[in-house]
């Protein structure tokens, strides 16, 4: 018999104390599961017993019984659970998370191999660590989309085992654009789930489980990270504390409402701002523990910002040079020629150097109604103030309209922030339509 401290198959504790059938060098074996296992890419469990020795398990036999009673008392537990933050909205989205976080927790009972990809920024970042615990690989994606390029990758990387798959989209994968990545997943045995707080394209709800707060709401405040780490206090793998600490980092990072800026928050700003601009970097070393390390270390973390506040620097004075503004009715328009940046190595994410001419402006004046477009040969991004916002204009209504002329290739994004991608030499035609439906816009 062996035995030995901590567990689980992803859902630590809740198998404690419970026999389980293993499979070792080909013998079967009656353990108690207080053995702890760690998932280890793809190519199997590995228990580390009492003795020190990690030893490779070759299958792990848990019957549908045992998953059906652990899920009643996982669905037991979860029930006296209430929100990390006590508002309204939050109460009533609860319920979604709470049955978002059984159908997870069922998953991953019944031994589905996990592939988690995460958004390359904060928010994806926080939600990432929050589920860390997941039995999975996790890896960085560096997309708005997942789309059949990516699927084949997973299909080709992760897809030649009979087992049950799991494909886990943090921060991503809610838009029309990921829905073929998502469909092509399904033919091949992966099934989908999504925590995402875009713009939700609903036909993505028929080929995947998933947990958006855009359809209650329609509003992107309740980010990414702050869901997953619901899921993850729900699922018993991540504990209040540093449930709190993340979420307020993909809150800043997001800029949702439910952070505000002032000394006691501006740690999760700071955070948040060098996930950001490390995760960016092209040569991107940091795995995710390393960017759980930098939460806790204070002197990483002043060296990092420094060179943040530095490259923001650099990155204004070219900016001051080489903007072009425009009005169309009382809306303010500024155009960044991206060129400039692209071949900056530096600047690797066009869509900080967006965001910063954004901060900046409203910084000058909160009240502007702007829409900033970085463009390129083959893309544009786009950012909107608050004050335009507010207004009722939206991005994703803009890039609505703009799919309508059937001349970009794909595009998505919320009110605030968007990105399109088109064919060389079709950018003066966009930008037509861009002023187009600026001018529709102010007119209704
Ligand atoms: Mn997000």
């Amino acid at each position: 018999m062996f035995m030995a401290e901590e567990i689980i198959l992803g859902i630590p504790k809740t198998f404690h104390d419970k026999k389980v059938l293993i499979t070792l060098q080909g013998k079967r074996l009656e353990i108690k599961a207080n053995v702890k296992i760690n998932y280890n890419e793809f190519s199997g469990f590995r228990a580390a017993l009492n003795n020190g020795v990690a030893v490779l398990l070759e299958s792990i036999d848990i019957t549908k019984e045992l998953i059906s009673s652990e899920l009643k008392s996982l669905a037991g537990r979860i029930e006296t659970i209430s929100p990390l933050f006590n508002e309204q909205e939050i109460n009533d989205f609860y319920p979604h998370i709470k049955n978002f976080s059984l159908n997870l927790a069922e998953k991953i009972m019944s031994r589905y191999s996990i592939v988690v990809r995460y958004n390359n920024d904060a928010d994806g970042i926080a939600s990432a660590l929050a589920l860390e615990n997941l039995p999975g690989v996790f890896i960085q994606h560096n997309a708005p989309i997942y789309n059949d390029r990516h699927a084949n990758n997973d299909i080709l990387t992760f897809g030649r085992s009979s087992e049950n798959k799991l494909l886990l989209l943090l921060d991503l994968g809610s838009n029309e654009d990921s829905l073929d990545g998502i469909m092509l997943g399904k033919q091949n045995r992966f099934e989908t789930f999504i925590i995402d707080h875009h713009p939700l394209f609903e036909a993505v709800e028929d080929y995947a489980t998933v947990l958006n707060p855009w359809k209650e709401l329609k509003k992107s405040d309740l980010t990414s990270g702050y869901l997953a780490c619901e899921v993850g206090r729900l699922l018993g793998i991540l504990n209040d504390s540093e449930a709190k600490t993340l979420a307020q980092i993909s809150f800043a990072g997001d800029k949702s409402k439910y952070l505000s800026r002032n000394t006691e928050t501006e740690r999760f700003y700071i955070i948040s701002e060098i996930f950001d601009y490390i995760c960016h970097q092209q040569d991107n070393k940091y795995s995710l523990d390393s960017y759980k390390n930098l939460i806790s270390e204070e002197s990483n973390l002043r060296t990092l910002y420094s060179e943040v506040i530095e490259r923001k620097e650099k990155m204004r004075s070219i900016l001051l040079n080489t903007v072009k503004t425009r009005n169309i009715q009382e809306i303010t328009v500024k155009i960044i020629p991206l060129k400039r940046f692209e071949n900056n190595e530096e600047f690797t994410s066009m869509s900080k150097v967006c965001t910063t001419l954004l901060e900046e402006e409203i910084a000058k004046d909160p009240e502007v109604a702007l829409l900033v477009i970085g463009l390129s040969d083959k893309r544009m991004i786009f950012r909107a103030s608050p004050k335009l916002i507010e207004q009722g204009f939206s991005i994703n209504d803009l890039i609505g309209s703009l799919k309508e002329t059937e001349l970009i290739d794909v595009g998505g994004g919320h009110a605030a922030a968007g990105t399109i991608s088109f064919r060389k030499g079709l950018r003066e035609q966009l930008l037509q339509s861009v002023y187009k439906h600026l001018e529709r816009f102010k007119k209704a």
